[in-house]
């Protein structure tokens, strides 16, 4: 007799269109249905296992059991992805190109982008004579912010103009119709422009910073010693410049919690930023879910997992799991006071470790970004929110307020 146990099983042919209905919710939903951290749905025409939980994280992040290719939707891939990226490598070829990220990630570079973000908000909001729409304003901030890091020369118009590609990507990919076929064709033209700039910086035809992540990642070689195809340095390029902008969202959202609880927005001002932005990536919705392949046949807690077999790690059940967080729905930055620490519990960019797996190589950017943002509009400026509606829908992925947060009044603070 086998000690196998019967996934919990949802029937049905497909669940696709629950997940577009659901959005962040569809899988703690069946989750709490099955009374079950695991369980087996239907997505995009294959059996998928789904997961939720710091156990259930750590066996997603195992590398033994799970890889990455051929992971993410085609549909994902033409949009917020590309193809050929470190998202859907494994093994040496994996350590070699996320190892390129990480090299960025230096206490002097982030220190570098800090001072960016300060100067780009300061350049943009100084002078602000009318409402603003802090999400159009932050993407338009960032994507200065990002072009200048990654070195990538631009002049003022061109960077007007890419705020609206990059965002396409992350904004539409989730989408059905027009919107998504509109961000395939901005990752097209944002590629094509790349891969020329790319075959300069190769041909020393302009002169780039050789510290920054253009002119690293043209002349970064594969574990066998050769240089990038073009179109995967635009891809990795891409990778940097898209989620940079996309920060945009939290920082939307850090301006909702700061008008929807006054007294956290107050504890920025008595020097609680950090606390504060990690409360913004735990509360708020953001990436639902990340996915990989079953690498080979196993059995986990007496369930078998078949080779090849989807499998979905819900990111944002995670940080609302009331078995690892008190009061998970309650917005209470106090919580991250004496945080330890947790690469499991704690993933709202993903969880386990940097080098060798698949978490988020821009998390401490994100945290810096986020930090210095919320420390100038609580230190630097203050403004008011007028009427608007604050609010967002768990069914749009990616979620976000819709007003897009304004505000008014803004005056600088002497
Ligand atoms: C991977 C979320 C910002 C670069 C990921 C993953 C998530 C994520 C969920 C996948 C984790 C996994 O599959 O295990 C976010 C969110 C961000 C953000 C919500 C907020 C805007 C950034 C930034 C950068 C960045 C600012 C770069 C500057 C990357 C890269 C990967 C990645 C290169 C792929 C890592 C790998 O496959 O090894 N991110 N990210 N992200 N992120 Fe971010
Ligand atoms: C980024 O640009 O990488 C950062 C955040 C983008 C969030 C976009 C939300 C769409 C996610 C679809 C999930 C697909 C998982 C395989």
């Amino acid at each position: 007799m086998s000690d196998h146990q019967q996934l919990p099983q949802e029937k049905g042919l497909d669940h696709t269109l629950d997940l577009l209905k659901e959005g962040y919710y569809f899988i703690m939903n069946r989750s709490n249905k099955f009374d079950s951290r695991i369980f087996e749905t239907r997505l995009l025409g294959e059996k998928a296992i789904c997961l939720v939980g710091e156990q259930e994280a750590k066996l997603f992040y195992d590398n033994e059991k799970f890889q990455r290719k051929n992971a993410a939707p085609g549909r994902i891939q033409k949009t917020l992805f590309g193809k050929g990226g470190v998202q859907g490598l494994d093994n040496l070829d994996h350590r070699y190109r996320k190892a390129m990220f990480m090299s960025l990630m230096t206490a002097d570079k982030l220190e570098e982008i800090r001072q960016f973000i300060r100067e780009e908000w300061k350049n943009h909001l100084f002078d602000a004579q009318n409402d603003v729409n802090v999400y159009e304003a932050a993407k338009y901030v960032l994507t200065r912010v990002a072009l200048r890091w990654t070195g990538v020369p631009f002049q003022k118009e061109e960077a007007d103009q890419w705020v609206d590609e990059f965002s396409d990507l992350f904004e539409h990919a989730a989408d059905v119709g027009p919107k998504h076929w509109k961000a395939r064709r901005s990752r097209q033209k944002a590629e094509e422009w790349l891969e020329d700039l790319v075959q300069q910086v190769r041909k020393e035809t302009i002169n780039v910073d050789q510290n920054r992540a253009l002119y690293q990642f043209s002349l970064h070689k594969d574990p066998n010693g050769e240089l990038l195809k073009l179109n995967i340095v635009a891809v990795e390029l891409l990778n940097l410049l898209r989620p940079i902008v996309a920060i945009a969202i939290y920082i939307d959202f850090a301006l909702l919690a700061m008008y929807d609880y006054p007294a956290e927005a107050e504890r920025i001002r008595e020097g609680n930023g950090r606390e504060f932005i990690q409360e913004v990536r735990r509360f708020y919705p953001f990436f639902p879910f990340t996915a990989a392949r079953v690498k080979q046949d196993f059995t986990w807690n007496n369930y078998e997992f078949k080779k090849g077999t989807l499998t979905l790690l819900d990111l944002y059940g995670t940080n609302h799991d009331p078995v690892i967080w008190e009061d998970p729905n309650r917005f209470k930055s106090e919580r991250f006071q004496n945080w330890q620490g947790n690469p499991f519990s704690f993933i709202p960019q993903g969880g386990g470790e940097f080098d060798i797996g698949h978490r988020c190589a821009g998390e401490w950017i994100t945290i810096d970004i986020l930090h210095e943002t919320v420390d100038f509009f609580s230190k630097e400026i203050s403004f008011d929110f007028p009427e608007q509606d604050f609010d967002y829908s768990m069914n749009d992925i990616p979620a976000l307020p819709q007003s897009n947060i304004i505000i008014t009044n803004i005056q600088i603070i002497q």
